[in-house]
Formats: C-alpha cells, structure tokens, sequence
C-alpha cells in the first residue's frame, strides 16, 4: 500500500493515498420509478394517477408517486397508509409473475443497445448496461461544426437508426453542476464527450422505457457500476444524472457526501463493522444502534485517522471474512469500482422454490411430503421452461413430439440441488435462533434431465421422495414435529450445453441422453454430500455472506444461509440469476455467522443485508426485495 506523511498540528500523520479510479469505460443505471405500481397500472390503465399501494402480506412493497405525495411509503405497514391515504388503492403484489415479465421485457429493449452485450440486472427493477464502444463510435462521429445537429448512431450497420441530439449540452441532471461556460472548455475533455454523449443514449433510452413500455425511470451515468448507481439515485423520479468523474475532488466530494450504508458494495455487516470502529463502540448487539450508525459518512470514515485498505482489512478481519475486503472497501470510498457489467444471458444462475408456512408450520410427514412434492413440481416445470427449449422449433418432425408437445432439449442444466428450511422456535425454546436456518445440497439426481417419455409430475415425485426427503432427513432427525416454516428447494451451478451442430455429436434429443451420462459419472465421483459456495445474489460486499457454514457435531454440514425470501399461498420462483457458473468451495467455519440471530422477542428483527429494522411479519417480504434476482 502506497502513504504520503502529512503533518498536521505538529503531528506526523500517515494518510493511506487514494486508489487511481479508470475511467475508461461508460456505464449507465435505470431504476423504474415504483416498479411493482407501475407493472399494475400498466395492467389496469385506469388506476394511473390515484394513489396506489402493492401489497404483499400487511406491508406495501412499494406504492406509486401519487401515493407518496399522501406521505405513503415504501414498506409502510397498511393499516398505517391507510390512515394517511384513505383513498389509496391496494393490489396484491404476491404474485411475482407479472413483474418478473416485465422485467425481463424492459431488460431485453435495454439489452439491446449495448454492443458488447453486457446488460446486468440487479433485481427486477434495476439494469446496468456498459455502453463503452457504442460511445466510442459515436465520438468518432462527432461534427466539432455542427454540435447543435449531431445524430447518434445506434447501428454500426444502419446509419439511419438513431437519434438527432444537442451535443453542446448534456441531457439530463450533471454533478457537479458546472457553470456553462466551464462547460464549453471542459468539452475539448474526451471524458467529459463521452459523458455527454452517454447523457443522451441514456435520456433517449428512458424516453423509449416511457413511450414504448409504460415505464418511467431514474438513471445515472458514469465510468464504473458504483458512481452510476449513486448518480442514478439523485435525481428521482423521472429524471437522470450524469457524474463528472472529470477531476478526483469532484467524484471525491460526491462520495464523500454519501452515507456508509449508502454504498451499493458495502454490506449492513461491514458497514456496521466499520461504524463502530469510527464511533469507537465495541461490537456488541447492544451497540448495534442503526441511528447512530447510519450517521457515518464517507468522509468521516476516509478522514479516521490512520484510516487505509490495511487498517479496513484488520476492521474487517473476523472468522470467514473474505481477504482483501479491506482494499476492495478502500476504493468503494473514493468511488473505484472495477468490477464489470456481467455479459447477458438468457440463462438464470440458479431456480429457487419456496414456500412459508409461518402462520401453520408443518409438522407431520404428510403435510411435508405434501409440500415437498408441490415445490418439485413447480421447480421441474420451471427448469423446463427457463433452461429448455423445442428441440425442432418449427414441431415438424414426427420423431420430435411427444404427445403433440415438441421434444424439449437442455440449452443448460444445473449441477447441485440444495434444500434449505427454517424451523420456527418454539416459544421458551432455547434452541439458538441461528440453528433456525439450514441447507444441505448434493448433485442434481439425473433423472431430473429426462425430458423423454417422463411427465413433470413423475419427475418431481421422484425429485420429492428419493432425494428431497432424504436430503431433509439429514437436515431433521425427529420423524415429526418440526415446527417447519420454510422450505426452499433451489438448482444452482449450471452448466451451458453445447448444441449438438457445435459437438457434432448427433442429434439434440440426444443432447438431453448425453447429460445424462454425464450425470451419471458425475454422481458416481460426488459420492459425499458436497456444499456449494451459493452465487452472491447482489453485488453486495460481506463478511458474512451467504456462503457461511458451521459444522455440525456429527460432522455433517449446514449451511446457515439466507433463507430469504417470502411468497403468497403457492409456491413461487424466487430467486434467479443471470448465469455464472461457481466451483464448490471448501466448507469454512464462521462463528460470525449469525444472520438471524436478532429473531425477535419485540416482534422485529433487522434485515441482515441493509440493517434496516423491520417487523417480524414483514421481514420476508423485505428479504424477498433483496434476493428478488430474475
Ligand atoms: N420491493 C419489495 N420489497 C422491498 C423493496 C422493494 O418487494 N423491501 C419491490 C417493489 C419495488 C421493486 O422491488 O417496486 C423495486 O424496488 P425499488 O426500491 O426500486 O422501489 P420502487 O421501484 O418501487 O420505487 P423507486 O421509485 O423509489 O425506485
Ligand atoms: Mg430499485
Ligand atoms: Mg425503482
């Protein structure tokens, strides 16, 4: 690590340099305004302008402008909206259907304009889209003559497919504001070109989102994933801005204004880590107090005396963290951020199902096997939806139906299964809270792949009976009386299938037989009940993320995972990803891991992603938001 000595007041002090921030690439930000209310006033056109509420069990996901003019909120309890906004409309947001579809829809128009075919979503409601070479072209193109009547070319192939633009203005909010006629100057910047024409691809972007979707939005504009999140955030509704990352002080003064907890990388534990050194609190739960922590800001944290990635790292140093956390947070603080925007993919990491049983916990093998049944049937199905496709698309080939349905083949598969239940204690019960929560996963049976001669239902009467019910047996020895509260079945570590044309190995029903095969070997050598390393569900910078696992005495493993999710009466898909594919890890024990430990006794408890403090009945729901990953 690079310091400089200062002297300040006679004292020598050790200030850690600042990291060098690249701002070579170009990337922007949409966030949909009220998305959920959005998705259902598009749905029912006629509930545009009335303050309306999404509901999912008795809090408000989110509610529309028209409602937060009333003093709505975001997650307001609904009795509590109600009171302030007695005519606001509530709809149920239980059913994720409608706003995963359009998430997608929006995502794939957004996907379209990146050349580089990097169009990351974070959630259903956020994209990410690296515009760099589309940018490049269009500097290229620019007329120093004729900045007033300048045309952005969307093609490299289509000189006509664009927009005419301003170029001698930026569209949008800027930050910094910076007077016009410093503006001029700063225009001979090719960064600050490259911002301006960014400004506008976004600003036509969102237009289309408005015009041809139904869809307002918030966005940011920037060099790297975290300034253009930030930026996004500080126009909203219906608005964007771009951040000058023209000069260090600028981008400096704009981090430097933001809250820890502010930062999109920086996870509440780390967070919470890093406050209580800055206010020199131990680490106790007592002192977890979130109004006192939400006050520490970037700057305070960056001007802590002796502050640097070395100091951060020891902060952070606790049983499990990941190394080199100290740096990574380092440059989250002076706005660095090199991580990339994912390539798209229209295949998910991972298929979760789960179901809640909060209100009547399941208790009897009947009702478990029940349940574990519906949930298979509902993952195979989605399996075949989201990672299968007609093998002859066109159904002309006899061979190639079955039952008049086309012949399905794998475009990719996954390699692990994973249960994971939470186990409601019982009042008085001194069971710890944190052995609530648990996760065992093997390989995928290769039965789940036959696509031949086999229905979903008999599938997932397997997958239910000869693997899910074992894998829950070694997760809960007592034949009945769980308690049980929840249960998520997810696939995850997938694997891409090469098309049969590219193996030049037969035909694509026979795709399917080879993964089988492959199955089969694969199971033979995973003999061992293996954990997984769990692919992050947002980029979010944790010392104790989802992967933290603690052997049991037998010598089995759980996983203490985020259980995180909540869902209406059925089963629903709840977590799913663009596709990453992950290695199994080696099991680490982590006594930090504690992620439910706050269950409350006062009926609330605080989220363990962003620390906000939520009632026990709506905690799901909250979790639900973060892990929501389509
Ligand atoms: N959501 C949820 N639970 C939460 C937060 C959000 O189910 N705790 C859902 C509802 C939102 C969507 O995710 O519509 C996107 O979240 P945002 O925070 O972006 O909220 P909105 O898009 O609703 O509002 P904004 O205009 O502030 O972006
Ligand atoms: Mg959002
Ligand atoms: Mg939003």
């Amino acid at each position: 690590m690079k310091t400089s000595a200062l002297t300040s007041g006679g004292a020598k002090t050790i200030v850690a340099r600042a990291p060098k921030r690249n701002d070579d690439r170009v990337i922007l930000h949409f966030d949909y305004d009220c998305f959920y209310a959005s998705v259902l006033e598009n749905a029912n056109p006629g509930l545009k302008g009335q303050p309306l509420g999404v509901k999912q069990k008795s809090i408000l996901a989110t509610c529309n402008y028209a409602a937060r003019a009333h003093g709505v909120k975001k997650l307001m309890p609904i009795a509590e909206a109600h009171k302030i906004c007695p005519g606001l409309v509530v709809l149920s947001g239980e059913d994720l259907t409608p706003f995963r579809d359009a998430s997608k829809r929006l995502w794939s128009f957004l996907r379209s304009h990146s050349w580089s075919d990097r169009a990351e979503r974070l959630g259903l409601d956020e994209v990410f889209l690296d515009v760099t070479d589309v940018i490049a072209y269009n500097q290229e193109l620019l007329n120093r003559n004729a900045l007033q009547d300048s045309f952005f070319q969307l093609s490299r192939h289509d000189p006509e497919k664009g927009f005419s633009f301003d170029a001698t203005q930026f569209f949008g909010c800027i930050q910094p504001s910076v007077d016009p006629k410093d503006l001029t100057l700063l225009l001979d910047n090719p960064l600050c070109v490259r911002l301006l024409l960014a400004s506008h691809l976004a600003g036509y972007l969102r237009l289309k989102l408005e015009e041809d979707f139904g869809y307002t939005s918030s966005g940011g504009i920037s060099t790297n994933k975290t300034l253009a999140k930030l930026a996004g955030s500080v126009n909203k509704p219906q608005n964007q801005t771009t951040l000058l990352t023209l000069r260090d002080d600028y981008v400096q003064d704009f981090m430097d204004g933001h809250k820890l907890r502010q930062i999109p990388g920086i996870g509440s534990r780390i967070a919470q880590l890093i406050e209580d050194h800055v206010l020199s609190i131990s680490t106790t739960p007592d002192s977890r107090d979130l109004e006192i922590g939400t006050k520490v800001t970037v700057r305070e944290v960056r001007q802590y005396p002796s502050m640097s990635p070395d100091l951060l790292e020891r902060i952070l140093d606790r049983p499990g963290s990941e190394r080199g956390s100290g740096e990574k947070v380092w440059n989250f603080l002076h706005g660095v951020d090199a991580s990339e925007v994912k390539e798209a993919s229209d295949v998910p990491t991972q298929i979760s199902i789960e179901d809640t049983y909060m209100a009547r916990p399941l208790n009897t093998p009947n009702e478990l096997m029940r349940e574990l049944r519906a949930i298979a049937t509902s993952l195979v199905r989605r399996m075949r939806v989201d990672l299968a496709v007609a093998d002859d698309p066109d159904h002309s080939s006899p061979a190639s139906q079955q039952d008049g349905q086309p012949q399905l083949r794998w475009i990719a598969y996954p390699r692990t299964l994973r249960l994971s239940t939470f186990i409601r204690p019982k009042p008085n019960s001194t069971i710890p809270e944190n052995l609530g929560r648990r996760s065992r996963s093997q390989p995928l049976p290769s039965f789940v792949l036959n696509l031949k001669d086999t229905s979903i239902e008999a599938v997932a009467e397997r997958l239910a009976s000869e693997a899910l019910l074992p894998l829950f047996r070694r997760l809960h020895s007592e034949r009945q009386g769980w308690n049980l509260a929840l249960i998520n079945v997810c696939v995850a570590n997938m694997v891409m299938v090469a098309r049969s044309s590219e193996t030049g190995n037969g035909g694509g029903a026979g795709g399917a037989r080879d993964i089988g095969r492959m199955f089969r070997t694969q199971e033979d050598k995973l003999r061992e009940w293996t954990v997984y390393d769990p692919t992050p569900i947002a980029p979010v910078l944790d010392s104790t993320s989802s992967s933290a696992c603690v052997t049991d005495t037998n010598d089995d493993v759980m996983d203490i995972e985020e259980v995180n999710k909540e869902k209406g009466v059925e089963a629903v898909e709840v977590v799913e990803e663009l596709i990453e594919t992950s290695d199994p890890v080696a099991i680490s024990l982590d006594s930090d891991a504690d992620a439910w430990e706050e269950e409350d006794e006062d009926e609330s408890q605080r989220c363990h992603l962003c620390g906000h403090i939520i009632p026990i009945f709506a905690i799901l729901a909250h979790e639900r938001f973060h892990s929501v990953d389509d």
